[in-house]
């Protein structure tokens, strides 16, 4: 990020055609810089408790447009420092107008997410919290929304804080048992202590756990479609989207590459992955296609194998179904419509699998059911709807650290570890947690952050 003494401006809004667009300002500048071209049409404006005030902009005496100017006095403002807000009309014409005014009369240019960075060093939120103005801004459903939001008001910052409040109070007795070993003090028990460190790592665990759910949520739930060539795979795909999205053949090998589409089912969100068939591949182009299927099933949330119903089973059914035993997966059937060998039906349960669903994709049966099961495949987990999720590979990481350091504290203290090792445990364990809520990060990790906003916010 650049230098933060520097009087910020960016168009906030989208660009085209609108009703209105917004410029902001942040910085000490900002105020001065409107005022240069602003003229309000009341005649006296009460300079200290102005807010909103209706006007035109000009540069000379050319009027760029007609304005409201929303001046906010930091630190009671988005960013904590003087900030002036422009209504204008949203063409982006005029809207570039204004803002290489401000550019050429003492502004810089804002950096993508600069505006919330500023709020952030200023103290009006944490880093978590900044980090999920973006989310709320590119929420793709109701949930990822839900979850957003709860970010931003502070919940997993409370969350996180209340974990790491134990630990500093554990920390403190450790080294006042340290500096104090040979006085009567008033110190936690190791078996206290233990306990405690015990119940920070079980709330850290559970926070954890919520990130799968978290991305499914926020993403939607990865359905990798697999099976051999033939067996209905983008038909499948083709009866959950409910229009032809993919080609469809009665030759195999129709599908060389991956095609991936998003789809909402009674406010869940699906991503579809419809994959080419897998054989002993032709020709280049199908084995990498091949390899693609392989990645995506690995990667998925829920896998379908695909098993064409009316037919027997192939030694590549079998392969599939072996190298997904570890993996969420549901066996579907397809080609109900037609006369069915019910061999296949005893063979493929003798594999481990969780589901089995019989469809036809080509006549669109049992789809909604198929969709249900999916949904219960990806959410086996039971999440509580109050629960705070996290869905930031970031924060996974902190809390995966932050638990390792709290489960070597409790292997090192019944191992009667000394303390200063323990103490160092509990510091690292703190330190994890920090990084989440920003009190530790290094500049790097804010450019990777704030690059992913748009320039404005
Ligand atoms: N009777 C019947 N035929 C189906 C059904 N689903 C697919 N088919 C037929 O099976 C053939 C192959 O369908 P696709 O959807 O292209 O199969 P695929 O698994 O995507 O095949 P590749 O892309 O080659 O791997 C086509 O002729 C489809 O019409 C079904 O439910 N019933
Ligand atoms: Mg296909």
């Amino acid at each position: 990020m650049k230098n933060v003494e520097d009087t910020i401006a960016a168009i906030a809004t989208a660009q085209g055609e609108a009703a209105i667009g917004i410029i902001r300002l942040s910085g000490n500048s900002a105020f001065n810089i409107v005022d240069s071209f602003f003229v309000s049409t009341k005649k006296r404006i009460h300079k200290p408790s102005r807010k909103l005030i209706h006007g035109i902009l000009q540069d000379k005496n050319r009027i760029l447009d007609e304005v409201l100017v929303n001046y906010r006095r930091g630190p009671k403002s988005y960013t904590g420092e003087d900030m002036v807000e422009i209504y204008a009309h949203g063409g982006t014409v005029v809207l570039s107008e204004i803002l290489t005014l401000f550019l050429t009369n003492g502004a810089r240019l804002a950096e993508p997410g600069e505006f919330t960075f500023r709020a952030f060093l200023n103290g009006k939120m944490d880093l978590a919290q900044a980090e999920a103005v973006i989310d709320v801004i590119q929420a793709k459903n109701k949930e990822a929304l839900k979850i957003a939001q709860q970010q931003l008001q502070g919940k997993l910052s409370k969350e996180i804080l209340s974990i790491k409040e134990i630990l500093v109070e554990v920390l403190a007795h450790t080294e006042a048992a340290i500096d104090f070993s040979t006085e009567d003090i008033d110190v936690f028990s190791s078996e206290e202590m233990a306990q405690k460190i015990k119940k920070a790592e079980t709330k850290t665990q559970i926070i954890l756990n919520t990130y799968e759910r978290g991305k499914q949520l926020q993403e939607g739930i990865r359905v990798a479609i697999i099976g051999r060539p033939n067996v209905g795979k983008s038909s499948l795909l083709n009866a959950f989207l409910n229009r032809e999205r993919a080609i469809v053949t009665e030759e195999e090998g129709t599908t060389r590459d991956t095609i991936e589409e998003e789809f909402f089912y009674q406010g869940v969100g699906f991503r579809f992955i419809d994959t080419a068939g897998i054989r002993e591949a032709h020709n280049k182009a199908e084995k990498i296609g091949i390899e693609h299927s392989f990645e995506k099933m690995k990667t998925a949330d829920v896998v379908l194998i695909v098993i064409d119903g009316s037919s027997s089973l192939f030694p590549q059914d079998r392969v599939l179904l072996d190298m997904s035993f570890s993996q969420k997966k549901i066996v579907v059937l397809n080609k109900i419509d037609v006369p069915q060998n019910t061999y296949i039906e005893i063979e493929v349960k003798k594999f481990r699998y969780s589901t089995l669903r019989k469809v036809s994709a080509l006549k669109k049966e049992g789809i909604k059911e198929l969709l249900s099961a999916i949904h219960q495949e990806a959410t086996a987990q039971h999440i509580n709807s109050e629960d705070v999720l996290i869905t930031k590979e970031r924060h996974k990481m902190a809390l995966e650290n932050a638990t390792r350091y709290l489960n070597d504290y409790l292997e090192g203290a019944k191992e009667k570890r000394a303390l200063e090792f323990l103490a160092l445990d509990l510091k690292s364990a703190v330190n994890e947690l920090e990084l989440i809520l920003g009190r530790v990060t290094t500049e790097d990790v804010y450019d990777k952050i704030f690059s992913s906003f748009c320039i404005g916010k």
